[in-house]
Formats: C-alpha cells, structure tokens, sequence
C-alpha cells in the first residue's frame, strides 16, 4: 500500500501538472522580475520579457542561473521579498568561497516542510512514528526541513542535531525511534557504533531511514539496510531551493520523486547548456515555482543525473531523477580520464569492505597518482600481512577494471580514518595545493 502525503498532488495526471506549472511558471517569472533588478538585468541581456513566458515550453528563453550569479549578489542580492516578510535564513556548509545565503517567508517555510512531509510519509512515516533528526541543525537545511516534515507529519520529533553518536543510540533505544534521518555516511557509523556497543539490529525499534545531503552508491545503501535492520530512502535538495525535499524516494528504490508542483527540472549538457530529452544524463537544472523569497529561475545545480517519467509502482506520477553521479564538480580527472568516487566505493563494497576509505589525488613528476586508503574491520585486520598483500593487489585489479587506471591501494588498521557525522569528505586532491 503506497502512502502519500497529498494524493492530489503525487498522483497528479501529467496534463494537470503541466497546467499548474504552467500557471505557477508565468506568476513566478513576472515576480522575480519586477522585484529582483539582479535579474531584470540577467533576463534584459538575453532579450527575455515575462511577456514572452507563456508556459513551461517556453523556459528554455529563459536565461541560466549559477552558483557565481549567487555569489556575485550576496547576501541581499536575490532577494524578491522586503526583509520584513522573511523570517528564516539557512546557508551551505561550503568551506571554501562565499557562503549561499537562503531567505524564507513564512510561505516558504510551510511549504518546504511539506515538501519534506512527503519524503516521511513515502518512507512509511505516520503520526505514530518517533522520529529521531540526526541531520545538523542550525545553518545547514537538513536538521531544520526534517524536523519541520516531522512535525507536520504529527510524529514525535526528536531533535538530536548530529554527533555524540553513543548518546544517538541510547536515545533510540529509550525512546523507541522508528524513522531515522541523518546523512548517509553518519548512518553507517550509528550502524557501526550500534555493533561496537555490543547490539543488533534486533535491539532497536528503526523501521526507515531518509539519508541525503550527499552521493551515495545502491551498495552503501544495502550497508546501511543490514547493519540497522532499515529499509533506507533517499532524499535529495540543495540550500538553494530551500533545502531537502526537491525529492524523495519511494518504497520502489528506483529513483527519486520530484516535488513538481514546486520544482520544474530540466536536464542539460553542461559544456553547451542545450537542453537534453528525457532520460539522457547531463547537468540538473530546477526552476522554483513557489518560492517567494529566494525564488531561483534555471538553477544549475552541478549535479549529474538522468530524470525519468516511468510508470512507478507506487502510483506517483511526478517525475523521477537518478541518484545524483556526483556533482560534475566532484569528478576528478585523472591522467585524464573521469573518476567519481561513487565508482571507487562501489568497487570497495562489493569486495567486502566498509564504506571507511579516503581518496587522495596528487601530481608527481608531472604524473597524477591516485592513492586509495582503505580501512580494514576488526575480522580482516588479523589476516597475515601476506594476505593482506593480496588483498590490495585484487583491490588494484578490481579498481583498474572500472577506472582503467592503475591506482594504489593502502588497507589501514580499523578506525585510523575519520568517521562523518555530516557530509563525508571522501576525496583530499593535493594537486589543488601545487596549483
Ligand atoms: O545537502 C540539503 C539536504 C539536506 C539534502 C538533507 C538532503 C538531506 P547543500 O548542503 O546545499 O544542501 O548541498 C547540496 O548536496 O547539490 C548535491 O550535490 C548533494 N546532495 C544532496 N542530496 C543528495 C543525495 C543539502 N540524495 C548538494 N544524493 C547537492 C547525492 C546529494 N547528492
């Protein structure tokens, strides 16, 4: 029985979707530019009035938005609303450069949470679910949209923020928690920390999980599944469209829904910004219908994926994406071909390891080398030094085989890399440092 939060909406004929989004399109576009002269300026460059969008098959006149265009207008710079009309501001948890800075009316806010809502229904979420946030609160979207779905769902909300991982578990099983949302890779050390404390996945109450924020291979996910006794769901968004919620997964695992009533998505070559047809892979790009704030016109997200109208079994109609292949700014190139580290952890899990590896990219000598640290679990930590040489030399193979590069394998002792209780930094490139 497939559980939705607004019927009406996920199971929405293709021709009504349209027309709402038709509707909500032309709003949106003469909102954006009579209040915002950021983008007036963008829209007068290309020759594009409101007058010219008439519907969802004239977005492609529209110009494209970056991450730069945000960048250059911080922090006030897009805004479409008076300050007064905001009442809740997030940011990325980027390091590097200006921060994204993401403004919320009340509107806004309502409406993000239901988006969110959604993804906990669709994960079997009801009112008599206790469900434990392990996502960071505070800046970061994810602590702030799950709690909200939560609460909106009606279920008991528990809003741990992430770290302090053995208090996590002690929490869960006091308290019962049935749903679990945290990113990926903190899910995997609660997995871990839950067997290291001497338990099973018999122990706990968890039934689901909603992981996100990150890339995460089909393999991690099985992981996960095992080591908590879950069926884990994704779910997927940015600080730029608010947060999580643009979409989310269903019982079916095939993909995620999009949230089109609020979201329009389009696929694109990133070298030539043409727009793609339906299920070819290229750059995703969302335009917000809804938003009042931060309203974003052609957004392009970096993110690499394929999007897909398939029928789904659950009944949905909105439209599906991929799992993201990484963003097309994570892909590294090495000795000149294209690596994602999704390909290097499918690898390590398939041959038996856990999802504890580090990929380190370097130049010498004019020659890029490629380092992968892998941590061995206590069971294959006492294996001989001979097998463990063996061992690396199948993982080399292994690795060669889909990368068709040669990289070196190095198995650390157990625990001698850093676990994540947010986003995992899988990937260190030096090359970056020489630059
Ligand atoms: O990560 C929002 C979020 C919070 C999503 C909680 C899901 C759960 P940012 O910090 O702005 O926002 O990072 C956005 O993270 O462009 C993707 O590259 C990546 N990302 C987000 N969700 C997924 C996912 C939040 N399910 C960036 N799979 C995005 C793969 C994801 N990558």
């Amino acid at each position: 029985m497939a559980n939705y939060w607004n019927r009406e909406i996920e199971c929405m004929s293709r021709e009504d979707m349209k027309k709402l989004q038709d509707e909500r399109l032309v709003a949106q576009v003469k909102h954006v530019y009579e209040n915002v002269p950021y983008y007036k300026n963008l829209m007068d460059e290309k020759g594009v009035t409101p007058d010219d969008i008439k519907s969802t098959d004239d977005l492609h006149k529209l110009p494209f938005l970056t991450k730069a265009d945000l960048r250059e207008a911080y922090p006030y710079g897009l805004l479409a609303k008076p300050l007064s009309e905001c009442t809740e501001i997030h940011s990325t948890s980027g390091t590097t450069g200006k921060r994204v800075v993401a403004f919320y009316t009340k509107n806004d806010i309502d409406l993000w949470h239901d988006c969110c809502a959604r993804a906990i229904v669709a994960a079997g979420g009801t009112k008599d679910d206790v469900c434990q946030v392990a996502y960071g609160y505070g800046l970061f979207t994810g602590g702030a949209g799950l709690d909200g779905g939560s609460h909106k769902v009606g279920c008991l909300t528990l809003p741990m923020s992430s770290g302090n991982t053995e208090r996590q578990i002690q929490f869960m099983m006091d308290l019962e928690s049935t749903i679990l949302c945290c990113t990926p890779s903190y899910a995997a050390y609660i997995g871990e920390t839950l067997k290291e404390m001497g338990y099973t996945p018999d122990d706990i109450k968890l039934k689901a999980g909603i992981f996100g924020a990150e890339p995460w291979t089909e393999e991690m996910r099985r992981e996960i599944e095992k080591s908590l006794g879950i069926k884990a769901y994704d779910i997927y968004g940015l600080t730029e469209t608010s947060g999580p919620g643009v979409s989310f997964e269903c019982s079916e695992q095939t993909g995620m829904h999009i949230n089109e009533d609020h979201f329009i998505a389009e696929i694109i070559d990133p070298d030539t910004g043409e727009v793609l047809p339906e299920g070819s892979k290229g750059e995703l790009v969302f335009t917000s219908i809804t938003k009042e704030a931060f309203p974003l016109l052609r957004y392009r997200t970096r993110d690499i994926c394929v999007l897909t109208r398939e029928k789904c079994s659950c009944g949905r109609t909105l439209i599906k994406m991929c799992k993201p292949m990484g963003r097309s700014d994570d892909m590294l190139i090495i000795r000149g071909v294209n690596v994602f580290p999704s390909q290097i952890e499918t690898v390590l899990i398939e041959q038996g390891y856990a999802p504890n590896y580090l990929i380190e990219v370097d130049r010498k000598n004019n020659v890029d080398t490629l380092d992968i640290n892998v941590e061995l679990t206590e069971e294959q930590f006492s294996d001989t030094v001979k097998d463990i040489q063996k061992k690396e030399a199948e993982l080399v193979e292994a690795i060669k085989t889909i990368l068709g590069i040669n990289p070196k394998v190095h198995l650390v002792s157990p625990k001698t890399i850093a676990r994540s209780e947010g986003k995992a930094v899988r990937v260190i490139d030096k090359r970056k440092l020489h630059d």
